[in-house]
């Protein structure tokens, strides 16, 4: 028998959310109601959270993966007093500028903690989180660290590969504090699930090693028993709670009509009768409010009690937990790195950037413990683990560095979800056409504005006889596209550590690093204290002050352009070399200093072993851009660039024929 007060708690969720979706005739109500009492018991019994501090690092996590139904967590924060969400804004669902927009959009402080949409998203960065919580807890200890991550997933969740990947990885880590409940309602858009699947989910999850429930996700006392089982076990946890979709619809319980349009007010009024709710669109009875919002007072106590234990810390745990909660680098930081580039300038290496990268990571790693690296199986090619590299292990998280296998989609997912966590600046490397298999993440990576850092070598054809399956063509520019994300493409050791610095300083945007696979001539003739390739373009050659031609080159054919600036010089054409890190920060410089690099009186030609799509911008209407305008080819390197025409003779050859000489 349902408690009347526990009815109303849920009802509550539920009649905010259709009357939300009905005023904004958009949304999806259907799971909102089915969800409601599953969301009801986890947070009237379980779920540890502050309203009036959203952003406690210790609060239990909740993930709404199946991220259409938002109108149910935004119900929720406003029901427990977050003060992010007031009513205004529930009827405002979906406006411009309502932080209760169509799917969750993750805020600092808001409650909404991922941006969830796009389905099995919210899975992986559970994951993410859930293993964030494990690495804090060994290193700081479980009176500071000793939270639960807490899922919803619906249908569409599971049947998207990356839930497949994540499960699976959580399942071999042995992910105890992830309990994921899955809105088993069997209706997905088109219709009813078994037009679709014929999994069997137990045995799914517990081939995953998994612990796997069923309940009836309409009764209180069978949800909490599930819930307090899931608490104490051994292994990450999955509750199925069999749902109905739109429950409380006369007309659309249970059938994929609920699922996302507005009921209609016929429907909507049917539903009140139905579930006897005597109240306007929008109108909480007080005693009802007032025990949400008694629900969400619980949370400061409990946050009173932790910030006791925090307080009786050392200081220097204290220092150390904070700092690398708020994102702020140690102090010394700076001098690592300053004596990091005298040390590659006198070594003057030529080496592969992959390398260089592998001796940034060398010379950093220990200074910051809250780096986590890994790669998805190709550490010896991305050359993401160091010396200083710990292996986390199932059931062991005192390390720095984890084999992600081949799930470059849950790497890039789970690394968002450690990012969200907090304390943790995540790094995973892959090769860059691999982009291809972890996109949805990163784009979410730059969405929500996260510190993550991708390490994809392999940069160009210049990774030679694997061929055009693993030849990036078209990924540079693609990932030019994508708003919010630092593209960096280093051309020596030098640049590889200044990139690596912006990429760890930089808060609010995610950073891609491309690397070589071959080795690259080292080219920095003068040491320099300022991080030249904060500039995004800085001029590397240039013997006169009207040059000709300017030729502007990223990475790998950095050096081309180089030898082509020596040829030309002999045959007395001015030219300049422009080294070009990263185009999103030359594109954030000053007019005059973008004018100062990209001599206007010359003619510029761009090269770069990649598409050329989005060179134009640069090298202007009149300009050449010199790289790669098909697939590639299996062949060693030096027959690659050759056939592909990427020499410094073939530079040549364009600059006199554009100069008429
Ligand atoms: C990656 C991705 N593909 C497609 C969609 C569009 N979409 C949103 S909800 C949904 C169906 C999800 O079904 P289910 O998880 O069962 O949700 P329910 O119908 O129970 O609310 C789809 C296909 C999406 N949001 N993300």
């Amino acid at each position: 028998m349902v408690n009347p007060i526990f009815k109303d708690l849920a009802n509550a969720i539920r009649f905010l959310s259709i009357d939300a979706v009905q005023k904004a005739n958009s949304g999806h109500p259907g799971l909102p109601m089915g969800m409601a009492d599953v969301a009801t018991v986890l947070f009237k019994y379980y779920l540890r959270f502050n309203p009036k501090n959203p952003s406690w690092i210790n609060r239990d996590r909740f993930v709404l993966s199946a991220g259409h139904g938002s109108m149910l967590l935004y119900s929720l924060l406003y029901l427990t007093g977050y003060k992010s969400i007031s009513i205004k804004d529930i009827q405002n669902f979906r406006k411009l500028n309502s932080i209760c927009a169509g799917h969750p959009e993750y805020e600092e402080n808001s409650g909404i903690e991922t941006t969830t949409g796009p389905l099995g998203q919210g899975l992986s960065n559970a994951v993410g989180m859930a293993i964030a919580e494990e690495v804090m807890k060994k290193k700081f200890g479980s009176s500071l660290v000793n939270h639960k991550t807490y899922v919803f997933a619906g249908d569409g969740d599971f049947m998207e590969g990356i839930s497949h990947e994540s499960m699976s990885l959580a399942g071999h880590l042995k992910l105890k504090n992830l309990i994921v409940f899955f809105d088993n309602n069997k209706i997905s858009i088109d219709g009813p699930t078994n037009l679709t699947i014929s999994d069997n989910y137990k045995k799914r999850f517990e081939s995953y090693g998994w612990s796997f429930q069923e309940v009836n996700g309409h009764n209180e006392k069978e949800i909490s028993k599930a819930i307090k089982k899931s608490l104490n076990s051994n292994k990450p946890n999955l509750i199925s709670c069999k749902t109905i979709i739109g429950y409380g619809s006369p007309n659309k319980a249970g059938k994929s009509s609920s699922h996302g349009a507005a009921l209609g007010e016929e429907e909507v009024n049917l539903v009140r009768k139905k579930l006897k709710w005597k109240y306007k669109p929008f109108e909480i009875p007080k005693e009802i409010i007032n025990e949400w919002r008694k629900i969400g007072e619980k949370g400061m106590l409990i946050e009173k009690k932790w910030n006791n234990v925090f307080n009786k810390k050392s200081k220097k745990i204290k220092d150390e937990f904070s700092r690398v909660v708020n994102n702020k680098l140690p102090k010394d930081f700076e001098k690592i790195v300053q004596d990091q580039k005298e040390k590659f300038f006198n070594l003057k290496q030529n080496i592969a950037s992959r390398q260089s990268s592998a001796f940034v990571l060398e010379g950093i790693t220990q200074t910051l413990p809250e780096l986590i690296g890994g790669s998805a199986d190709l550490s010896g090619s991305n050359n993401t683990n160091t010396k200083h590299s710990a292996i986390i292990k199932p059931s062991n998280f005192k390390g720095n560095y984890i084999h992600y296998g081949v799930r470059e989609h849950a790497m890039a997912g789970v690394m968002n979800g450690m990012a969200l966590h907090k304390g943790i600046i995540p790094y995973g490397g892959t090769f860059l056409v691999f982009l291809d298999y972890c996109k949805p993440s990163l784009r979410l990576s730059a969405l929500m504005g996260l510190k993550v850092i991708y390490i994809f070598s392999h940069d160009s054809i210049g990774l030679g006889e694997d061929g055009p399956t693993h030849q990036p063509i078209e990924h540079l520019s693609h990932l030019r596209a994508i708003p919010n994300l630092n593209i960096f493409r280093p051309a020596d050791t030098i640049e590889t550590l200044e990139c690596w610095e912006l990429a760890l300083k930089n808060s609010n945007t995610p950073s891609v690093i491309a690397l070589s696979r071959q080795k690259l001539p080292f080219i920095t003739e003068t040491l320099s204290k300022k991080n030249m390739s904060s500039l995004g373009a800085y001029v590397v050659r240039k013997n006169t002050t009207n040059p000709e031609v300017t030729l502007i080159a990223s990475g790998s054919e950095v050096q081309i352009a180089i030898e082509a600036f020596n040829k030309l010089n002999d045959i007395n054409i001015n030219a300049k070399v422009v080294s070009m890190p990263c185009q999103e920060l030359f594109d954030k410089q000053s007019k005059e200093y973008k004018e100062n690099i990209i001599e206007k009186n010359s003619i510029k030609i761009s090269v770069e072993a990649s598409s050329t799509h989005g060179w134009e911008k640069y090298v202007g209407p009149k300009g050449f851009s010199l790289g790669m305008k098909s697939f590639g080819k299996s062949a060693p390197i030096k027959d690659l660039y050759e056939h592909f025409n990427l020499t410094s003779n073939n530079v040549v050859e364009i600059t006199k024929r554009m100069l008429g000489k």
